[in-house]
């Protein structure tokens, strides 16, 4: 087998519509382009049993958890996920795509259902170790803009959907106070302008990373 340096991680972040889904794949159409190897998934979720999670999370009928419990089914997830998939696929050399991560339990938990930041820190280090994105991408827009797109498009409301918009306004100051933390991780989209633009914007801001990890692979690799 060729030795490979340690795969990428990049992850997708934003409040509910701002454009994850739609440019995740973006992203992947780049890394194809690019030649590279890569897998994309998404939290909660990724494995069948955090799917299963994702479901009870998720459901808008029926007990709901309580904030405590809300925020142990999300690192459960994760922990599950960071074994069966993640680390995994990083360490054969792929990159890894991921549609929310643990930023999104210190905007939604942390900002939106306040939960302390120190409980928050402690099941990060006790589920990931040190293990953190390489890259992160906030789509970042008006929380009364995101909630115009979601309406356009339709679909019944998960439970966090179904919150209000002061929630939301959280999860966005919690996401935006992530990035000032993190500045060499995170890059910051404005998610409001025309898709064709946040992808351009999305493309460059990619296109950096994608050229550093490829010099950084083994002759034999590339
Ligand atoms: N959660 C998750 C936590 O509370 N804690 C955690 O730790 C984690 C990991 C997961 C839920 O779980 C919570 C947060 C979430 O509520 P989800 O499915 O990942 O749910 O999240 P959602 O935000 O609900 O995902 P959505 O699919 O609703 O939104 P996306 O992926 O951001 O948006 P997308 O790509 O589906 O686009 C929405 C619509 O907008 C259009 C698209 O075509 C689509 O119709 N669109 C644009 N329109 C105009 N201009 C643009 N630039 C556009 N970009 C997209």
């Amino acid at each position: 087998m060729t030795a490979r340096a340690r795969g990428y991680f990049v992850t997708l972040e934003g409040g509910e519509g701002a454009g994850k889904t739609t440019n995740l794949q973006a992203i992947t159409a780049q890394l194809d382009a690019a030649g590279i190897d890569w897998i994309a998934t998404r939290e909660p979720g990724g494995t069948a049993l955090a799917e299963k999670i994702r479901e009870l999370l998720l459901a808008a009928e029926g007990e709901a958890p309580h904030e405590v419990t809300e925020l142990l089914l999300m690192f459960a997830a994760r922990a599950q996920h960071l074994e069966e998939v993640i680390k995994p696929a990083l360490a054969r050399g792929q990159w890894v795509v991921c549609d929310r991560f643990t930023d999104a339990t210190y905007a939604y938990q942390g900002g939106g259902r306040g939960q302390s930041e120190e409980t928050i820190q402690q099941l990060e280090k006790l589920v990931q170790k040190d293990l953190q994105p390489d890259l992160t991408f906030l789509l970042d827009m008006p929380v009364e803009k995101a909630a115009e797109r979601l309406q356009t498009r339709g679909q019944q409301k998960d439970r966090f959907e179904q919150e209000k918009q002061d929630f939301f306004s959280r999860v966005r100051d919690a996401y935006l106070k992530q990035a000032l933390k993190n500045p060499l991780r995170f890059r910051v989209l404005d998610a409001s302008q025309p898709l064709d633009q946040v992808q351009a914007d999305l493309k460059e801001a990619l296109l950096p990373s994608i050229l550093a990890w490829k010099q950084a692979q083994p002759k034999s690799a590339q």
